[in-house]
């Protein structure tokens, strides 16, 4: 198994449960994937903290408290250390140990894999839990390199920088910059946020969780993992059945307000269903939450930076926000328009910037790089994958990833994706999505050794019909209209170019019962080879 993060780990667990032979390596040096990497100040989840947790042990849910209700990195993290640590996960971990090559070996059966320090190993099956969100992307501008201060990329931040008092950038304004920079303004001497695209953001509404209501979410559990299971994302909350036009203006507005004021993804998941869906709804909605941010920003030259002109409210992923907008009416902080004024040099002092609005050079001590990821296929394209007859994972996905039910690629066998390209556990409340693979995967490895199955491979109709399904099924959605990494425009894609089908928009209830269909029907979409007798 390769990752040894929320996914990795909770299907360690599992596997050594059933007493299979198995070995985790990951390339950090501790556990905890995302949650080990992330360390920039303000990072947190936006899922409610007592659904982002396994739920299949009553026992371990009885014990772990929940401090917030989104809780920042050092408590997942501490989470997933405890985790580990109960099921004795740690001496079956290899840390250190990045995977830089995966090779099939047809006539053995095996995959060899070969490690960062050159060491080398063979498996019958690899489990990927390599992340979706674990290739950092930098920009690139001139004269990166000579900068004399500290560039750091959110994912990479080190432990020990303190930005106190500190002149400091931040280019990119997705979910992790509204974080970082939110988090360290009042402590920085001077702040530039360097935005390319708006992003739309809706209040968080964090706070402590008290005893009490702990005592009371212990005593829910199996109902709220329940209706986690039941909504499409895995949250706890789910689209409205009414529609937006279905009601009043006023009503709407009513419930808008409360939905503002409440907490979580609630405004885009918990909305009128059609605001997700129809661009007229969609632009109503859109225009209540501008004019939420005018209200909060105090310049309006500097709110309409802020306001997204490019696409609707919802249709990329909205950041969980607290006290986002009421940053930029501090003194010692500046919005910087890069669409007006883009960056066209680096130097060893700061930024210089281009465009006709002629901005004067930034000088900064320090560099955030929230520029995100290249985003799901990123991590696979990084290792060199070759399956069946040299063919090379990077090469069958250099048009958009095509998988069967996001768990298998045909060429590929004997090779598993926990959560990559195309699967459900992509696209959702992270722990929710990856039980529901990690469920199916370990049903499907109780039958490869009870069955004596060497040899799993999908078909190719079972994969071309998945990855078709895929496209439709997010096609109706606005999210799949618009530039993000759900579609793979992070990958600098041409604006002409298809969108690719990178996450499953299709809920996990529907992807739940196609998983639970193939371990029903005895695995109708891939080619099962038992050993031969004796051997
Ligand atoms: P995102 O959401 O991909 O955001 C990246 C941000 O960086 C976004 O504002 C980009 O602007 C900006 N960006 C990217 N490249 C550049 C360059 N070259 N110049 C200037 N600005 C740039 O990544 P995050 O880390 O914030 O969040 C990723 C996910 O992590 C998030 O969805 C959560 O699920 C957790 P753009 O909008 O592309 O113009």
């Amino acid at each position: 198994m390769v990752g040894a993060g929320v996914c990795g780990l909770c299907q360690l667990q599992r596997l050594l449960e059933l007493d299979a032979d198995v070995l985790l390596v990951d390339a950090n040096s501790d556990l905890g994937g995302t949650w080990y990497k992330n360390r920039y100040p303000g990072c947190r989840f936006d899922s409610e903290s007592y659904t982002y947790q396994y739920s299949f042990s009553s026992e371990m849910l009885q014990e772990w408290d929940w401090s917030e209700r989104f809780a920042a990195q050092p408590e997942t993290l501490a989470y997933l250390n405890y985790f580990a640590d109960k099921f004795d996960l740690r001496p079956h971990i290899r840390f250190d140990s990045g995977v830089t090559s995966l090779t099939w070996s047809e006539d053995e059966l095996v995959w060899n894999v070969t490690l960062t320090d050159g060491r080398a190993l063979r498996a019958r099956f690899v489990l990927s839990a390599i992340g979706i969100l674990s290739a950092p992307t930098y920009p690139r501008i001139p004269g990166m390199e000579t900068f004399a201060g500290t560039a750091v990329h959110t994912f990479d931040w080190p432990e020990d920088l303190d930005v106190t008092g500190k002149r400091v950038a931040v280019i990119g304004t997705g979910a992790s910059g509204v974080q970082v920079i939110t988090a360290i303004a009042s402590r920085v001497d001077q702040l530039y946020v360097l935005q390319r695209g708006a992003n739309w953001g809706a209040p968080l509404g964090n706070g402590p969780i008290s005893s009490d209501e702990m005592a009371d979410l212990r005593s829910r559990y199996d109902e709220i993992f329940k209706w986690c299971s039941e909504t499409p994302a895995g949250f706890i909350h789910r689209p409205d059945r009414v529609l937006s036009t279905d009601v009043t203006r006023e009503e709407r507005i009513a419930h808008w307000n409360e939905l503002y004021r409440g907490s979580g993804a609630g405004m885009y998941m918990g909305n009128y269903r059609d605001t997700m869906m129809e661009p007229g709804p969609n632009a109503e909605l859109s225009e209540f939450i501008a004019e939420r941010i005018r209200e909060r920003v105090h310049d309006p030259r500097v709110a309409d930076i802020l306001i997204p002109k490019d696409h609707g409210f919802g249709t990329k992923r909205v950041a969980g926000e607290s006290g986002y907008y009421e940053v930029f009416n501090q003194d010692n902080v500046e919005l910087v328009d890069l669409k007006a004024t883009p960056v066209t040099e680096i130097t060893p002092e700061g930024l210089r910037f281009g465009g006709d609005a002629g901005r004067p050079p930034i000088d900064v001590d320090v560099i955030v790089y929230a520029t995100g990821f290249d985003a799901v296929t990123g991590p696979f394209d990084r290792i060199d994958i070759v399956g069946e007859d040299g063919l090379r994972l990077r090469d069958k996905w250099s048009a958009g990833p095509i998988t069967c039910l996001g768990v298998q690629v045909e060429g590929f066998p004997n090779l598993f994706i926990l959560a990559g390209p195309q699967s459900g556990s992509a696209s959702a409340n992270f722990p929710r999505g990856i039980e529901d693979v990690v469920n199916w995967m370990t049903e499907f490895a109780t039958v490869i050794n009870a069955e004596g199955i060497v040899r799993v491979e999908a078909h190719a109709d079972a994969e071309a019909a998945w990855t078709a399904h895929v496209h439709d099924v997010n096609s109706r959605l606005l999210m799949s209209k618009t530039k993000s990494w759900f579609n793979g425009h992070n990958k600098n894609l041409d604006r002409d170019e298809a969108p690719r089908a990178m996450v499953y928009l299709g809920g996990g209830p529907k992807y739940r019962r196609r998983l639970a269909e193939e371990s029903a029907n005895g695995y109708p979409s891939f080619e099962l080879e038992r050993a031969s007798v004796g051997a």
